[in-house]
């Protein structure tokens, strides 16, 4: 009998040497404060080891990350590492408040996770206020040592990270938007690898460059960190390929554009096989949310043949489509498929237990004392089953592991209050109201989960991007207006439907989701807009422990933060 005191040490140990074949890698991370200059102006960002955008982690599937992560700027800070399973262990899953207390300036926490079924192009960023816009970098995951892609092996590779530039301070924006109730201000840019590009002031000379040889096939890495709006994205030109999502293989599929929310990542070969000159890639918002401000402006970087050729006076632009085509985003979204392979399965649940329905909709509460600046004088908030998220101030995880009453409840309705025409028109206004809470939906350990994310058009309609903390699912099937569960479940893909972490929920439409619920822990959902999730379209998973040791949380580590 082992005592109870090492019981920890054990556990984790079990849990890094499970896989022979895999490696483990240390990395430090320092979080300060950095000097950057865009768009004519210079201000300190948040940055880890001065870089931005941050370090980009290469493992392989089976290998095991420790990361040391030193916090020496101003601010509370955690890091989460986005797409992976964390699989039992959420105390390394990183959102503050939720599976851990922040890392206060001064203080350090040591990150440790495994890469067990991810496969692709992940990432990381800071889950902690809005440190996440410039906190963020790419985690490439190779096949396990000694497998393969399931395509050709590309010549290279390229991260391509998109991003979202604010001049104002962004770590002020959450709190000052909270003081009038309004929209939090909009960016004054979009960034690819950190740079806004030849269409903005002052960027030119910084534009990104991707030197490419005729013949040869890259492999674009591309992930999301945008803050607020979904992007279109193509190369001038160019087709791109398709081949992997979140860190699943998709069956390759060949598009103009991608369309690419906040939270998501997609793998994309690009074929170098068209006359050798420059050509733009660039990316601009799809924003479907009516009335709904954005920052409408265009991102762009060169792809620049190697060779000696006449420069063309001015590189061609991608056509891109409208700001607001919805229909170019489905397109789009219909034609995923996982690959389903031998090799890489399709493991979608085919016997449901647990059946939950979610609404997921932006609401607006009246202001106190004074009018507020959203609409009708109004604050905004945002909800789903009408409960608006309350961030507890001390983490969920701990408070559920050590038995801590007053944290939070764990009554989180599995379906909507009260039944209305979801996506109707004109809706009453008594439904903008919401409630509020700290709540978690209770599964059973191994539940066979299918839900239902219903949006709605309580205030308005937008494409919210649903994003599941420590799991990936299987989105079986998705549709515009009210879910019908006596139609539309016969419709559902069960045998290559995509794999995803984060799923765009389509504007007055539905998706139907499926996971098995093998990973024990307090895990996060929420809408991977930033507005949306600072006015609370979050809620929490709490997955019970199975029977067994191998089937159950792992113990906290000594150093976790306190708050
Ligand atoms: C936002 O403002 C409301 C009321 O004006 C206040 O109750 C709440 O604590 C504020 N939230 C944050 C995160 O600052
Ligand atoms: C972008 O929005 C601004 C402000 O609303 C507007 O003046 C401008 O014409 C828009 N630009 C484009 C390209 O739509
Ligand atoms: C998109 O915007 C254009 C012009 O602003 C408008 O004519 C069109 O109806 C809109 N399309 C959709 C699908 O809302
Ligand atoms: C909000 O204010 C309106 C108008 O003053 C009032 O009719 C309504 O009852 C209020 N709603 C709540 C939930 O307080
Ligand atoms: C719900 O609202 C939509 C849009 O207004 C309408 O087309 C539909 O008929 C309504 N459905 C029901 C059941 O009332
Ligand atoms: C949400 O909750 C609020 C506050 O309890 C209530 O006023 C409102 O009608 C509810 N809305 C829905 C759609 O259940
Ligand atoms: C989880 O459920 C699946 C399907 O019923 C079953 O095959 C598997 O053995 C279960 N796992 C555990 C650990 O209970
Ligand atoms: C930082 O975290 C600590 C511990 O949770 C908390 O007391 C403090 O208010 C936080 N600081 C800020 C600026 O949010
Ligand atoms: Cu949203």
């Amino acid at each position: 009998m082992v005592p109870k005191i090492f019981a920890p040490f054990l556990v984790f140990h079990v849990l890094l040497i499970a896989n022979a074949y895999g490696k483990t890698h240390h990395h430090t991370f320092v979080v300060k404060s950095s000097p950057y200059t865009r768009l004519c102006s210079t201000k300190n960002i948040l940055t880890v080891n001065g870089k931005f955008p941050g370090p980009t982690l290469k493992v392989h599937r089976g290998d095991k990350v420790i990361i040391k992560v030193y916090n020496k700027a101003k601010h509370n800070i955690t890091i989460h590492w986005h797409g992976v399973r964390q699989k039992r262990n959420p105390w390394s899953d990183g959102p503050e408040y939720i599976t851990q207390c922040p890392i206060q300036p001064g203080n350090k926490y040591t990150y440790k996770f495994e890469l067990t079924t991810e496969e692709g192009t992940i990432w990381w960023h800071a889950h902690s206020g809005w440190a996440r816009a410039t906190v963020h970098g790419v985690i490439i995951v190779y096949p396990r040592r000694g497998h393969h892609y399931p395509f050709p092996k590309p010549y290279a590779e390229v991260p391509i990270i998109l991003g979202e530039w604010w001049k104002k301070e962004v770590m002020e924006i959450p709190g000052n938007a909270n003081v009038t109730g309004g929209e939090p201000i909009l960016s004054d840019a979009y960034t690819i690898n950190g740079q806004p590009g030849v269409l903005y002031p002052c960027s030119k000379k910084g534009t990104f460059r991707v030197t490419v040889d005729y013949g040869k096939t890259y492999l674009l890495r591309i992930i999301s960190a945008v803050m607020d709006e979904d992007l279109f994205f193509a190369i001038s030109q160019h087709k791109l390929t398709l081949v992997g999502t979140d860190g699943s293989y998709t069956k390759p599929l060949k598009t103009e554009y991608i369309m690419i929310t906040p939270g998501q990542s997609m793998d994309v070969l690009l074929e170098a096989n068209q006359p050798p000159s420059l050509y733009h890639m660039a990316a601009r918002s799809y924003s479907s949310a009516k009335g709904a401000g954005f920052d409408n402006t265009t991102t762009a970087a060169i792809l620049k043949y190697r060779g000696s050729y006449p420069p063309p006076p001015s590189p061609s632009f991608p056509p891109l489509p409208p700001y607001n085509a919805t229909q170019a985003s489905t397109d789009f979204m219909r034609q995923l498929r996982s690959l389903a392979s031998k090799h890489h399965p399709a493991k979608v649940p085919l016997e449901i237990d647990t059946h939950l329905f979610f609404t997921i909709s932006v609401n607006l509460l009246n202001c106190s004392n004074k009018p507020c600046t959203g609409p009708l004088g109004k604050r905004f908030s945002s909800s789903i089953n009408n409960i608006s998220f309350v961030t507890p101030s001390m983490d969920v995880l701990q408070a559920y592991y050590y038995g801590i009453h007053g944290v939070f409840e764990d009554d989180f309705p599995r379906k909507p209050p009260k039944k209305f025409n979801y996506t109707g028109d004109n809706l009453p206004e008594n439904l903008l109201n919401t409630a509020f809470g700290t709540k978690a939906l209770v599964l059973e350990y191994n539940a066979s989960v299918e839900l239902i994310l219903q949006g709605t058009n309580v205030l308005v309609g937008d494409n919210h991007p649903i994003h599941l903390h420590g799991y990936s699912f299987h989105v079986v099937g998705w549709g515009f207006g009210n879910f019908d569960p006596r139609k539309d479940p016969s419709r559902y893909n069960l045998v290559d439907p995509p794999e995803e972490t984060t799923v765009g929920v389509p504007n007055n439409g539905w998706v139907a989701i499926r996971f098995r619920a093998d990973n024990p822990g307090v895990w996060l959902m929420h809408c991977h807009l930033e507005r949306h999730q600072s006015w609370g379209m979050s809620m929490l998973f709490l997955v019970k422990n199975g029977a067994t040791p191998s089937t159950q949380m792992v113990r906290p580590p000594l150093d976790l933060p306190k708050c």
